[in-house]
């Protein structure tokens, strides 16, 4: 039986970056999820009889508000819910199976690389049909749905068996309950080369995947051990945990810090991975060499017809703003065109739609392809694996020969975390009044050459996201951006991105730090970070 049921709307329901993510107890208040799903519901054109994917990473809350949206679902005309079995969806692999069904969009539960569990975070975001994340004019149509809603629809239904494989119904629903590996499998042999990958293994190349006790866990378990042959054990932390066993799934040089200790110990193997909660990020680490994302991406995209679903060449390469330029350089030697979008995976959507860019990347440990709408850890974890088993060199000397050729983009981010809002927004602000007084500046990085707040128009649609980051360049090519993140849960999180160039007869094998060390003094000579927050160091650099 449908229900009509009255609520009140929530002020605080904004999409950020990618999707609705606050503390579990924010989604825990009555009617907190249901608003924000009514709304997605109440936005979307077409729901009857169509089909809606649903899954998750399997944190905390995940299967409470599976069952929730379920109902929601068959009250609101959908005919068909494809749903992982035990609520299980990573990223990437909602994205192919909502194209793969022909389904009218998904809802991917999960706060990514946010911790999980009863204190920690939860997040809700909606795929449209080309499996992507919702572009900006969506999420700013369901915000605007949230702040008039005055009831949501369900079905009087008690909760459905999600943990086994099948077709249930609740009342005029019907629910598929699917293998969540299967298909982005199969999907990821048609890429690769399955059997050169198989023999590299047979031939004693040893790796460590790290899937942080979140949702990669199956799916590398199956791929890496079972098809590629990768020994018992390559697979680290494989099972999915409701809290990821108390560590933040966040695959960068702090959170993943075992792997990286075990990559520049004695004994460590030929390659390391990781991936985040919901699967979409990757960190790439060789014996003894850390890969930036940056230059992953770059090293990607100039190998990437070394595997046969890239063979054919790449149409383009898109990478976000506040990504390093050394992919730029591949594309210019490629003679294909770079797009440089604002933060957010949700636009390059249009750019693979429209078949203008094959391979995309973020600093933010994200790198994908035009085979999902999302970014995908594994996928980059099976072209490197890919590129290996035809190069046969080691990640560093790859690295190394990439550098020698293009020139090296030394690179960092440093975060400032749980700053109170007030203050990072005063620091914005005061940076952004400043634009115009910058260029010709001296500072410790020399004089600043452009100063400018980013605004992008995309070229399939025209649209313009305004006021994406602050970014100064300078007279030697070097770059520092600022801009606050989109995806925290807690205050603000401010980012700063800095970038040096060293030409390819340069000094490629400075250590990171002392490259960018002028550029560091120069953000806080630009922009008063330790007077503004309080902070006189960044929480994490990555
Ligand atoms: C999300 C987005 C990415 C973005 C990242 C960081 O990743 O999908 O496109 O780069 O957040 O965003 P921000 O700098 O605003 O925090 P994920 O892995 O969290 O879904």
């Amino acid at each position: 039986m449908i229900q009509d049921v009255s609520t009140k709307p929530f002020a605080d329901q904004k999409p950020g970056t990618s999707g609705l993510r606050k503390k579990v107890r924010v989604f825990q208040q009555p009617n907190y999820a249901e608003n924000f799903i009514q709304a997605v519901f109440d936005v979307v054109t077409g729901k009857e009889g169509a089909t809606l994917v649903i899954g998750g990473d399997g944190r905390f809350l995940n299967r409470e508000v599976i069952q929730v949206a379920i109902r929601m679902a068959a009250a609101n005309g959908f005919a068909r819910v494809l749903v992982g079995q035990g609520g299980i969806l990573s990223t990437p692999a909602a994205s192919h199976v909502i194209r793969r069904y022909g389904a009218l969009g998904g809802l991917v539960l999960s706060a990514s690389h946010n911790p999980g569990g009863p204190e920690e975070d939860f997040g809700i975001k909606y795929n449209i049909a080309n499996g992507g994340p919702a572009p900006e004019a969506v999420t700013e149509a369901i915000h605007a749905r949230t702040l008039s809603i005055e009831n949501y629809r369900t079905f009087a239904a008690p909760d459905v068996d999600i943990d086994s494989p099948g077709l249930r119904q609740v009342g005029p629903l019907t629910v598929e309950v699917i293998d969540p590996v299967a298909d982005y499998a199969a999907l990821m042999e048609t890429l690769f080369d399955f059997s050169a990958i198989r023999a590299l293994f047979a031939g004693g190349f040893r790796m460590r995947f790290d899937a942080m006790s979140a949702v990669t866990g199956p799916y590398a378990h199956e791929i890496l051990e079972r098809r590629l042959g990768a020994p018992a054990g390559t697979v680290v932390n494989g099972t999915p945990l409701p809290d990821f066993g108390h560590h933040h799934p966040d695959p960068n040089l702090v959170h993943a810090r075992d792997l990286y200790d075990l990559m520049m110990g004695p004994d460590a193997p030929d390659f390391g991975a990781a991936s985040d909660g919901d699967g979409d990020r990757n960190l790439i680490i060789g014996r003894n060499q850390y890969v930036t994302p940056s230059d992953s991406l770059a090293v990607l995209a100039a190998n990437a017809h070394l595997a046969p679903g890239y063979a054919r060449g790449l149409a383009g390469i898109a990478r976000s703003m506040p990504t390093s330029a050394a992919a730029d350089r591949v594309a210019a030697a490629l003679g294909v065109p770079l797009f440089e979008t604002p933060t957010g995976w949700k636009f390059f959507g249009n750019l693979l739609d429209a078949g203008m860019a094959t391979i995309c990347g973020e600093e933010s440990a994200g790198t994908g392809s035009d085979h999902v709408r999302e970014k995908d850890g594994l996928w980059a974890v099976l072209l490197w694996l890919n590129i290996l088993a035809v190069r046969r060199q080691p990640v560093a000397q790859i690295l190394a020969e990439h550098w020698a050729r293009f020139g090296r983009n030394y690179y960092a981010r440093h975060d400032y975390e749980a700053i109170p809002t007030d203050r990072a927004d005063a620091l914005m602000a005061a940076l952004r009044s400043s634009l115009p007084t910058l260029p010709g500046l001296d500072t410790p990085a020399g004089p600043v050459a452009s100063a400018d707040d980013f605004a992008y128009t995309d070229p399939t649609d025209a649209s313009v996201s305004a006021r994406q980051g602050v970014r100064i360049g300078f007279v030697d090519g070097s770059r520092i951006v600022f801009r606050l993140s989109g995806t925290g849960t807690e205050g603000a999180t401010l980012r700063v991105y800095l970038e040096r160039y060293v030409a390819a007869d340069g000094d490629l094998s400075l250590e990171t730090a002392v490259a960018l060390a002028p550029l560091v003094a120069a953000a806080e000579a630009l922009a008063g970070i330790a007077g503004h927050t309080g902070m006189d160091r960044p929480s994490v650099i990555t």
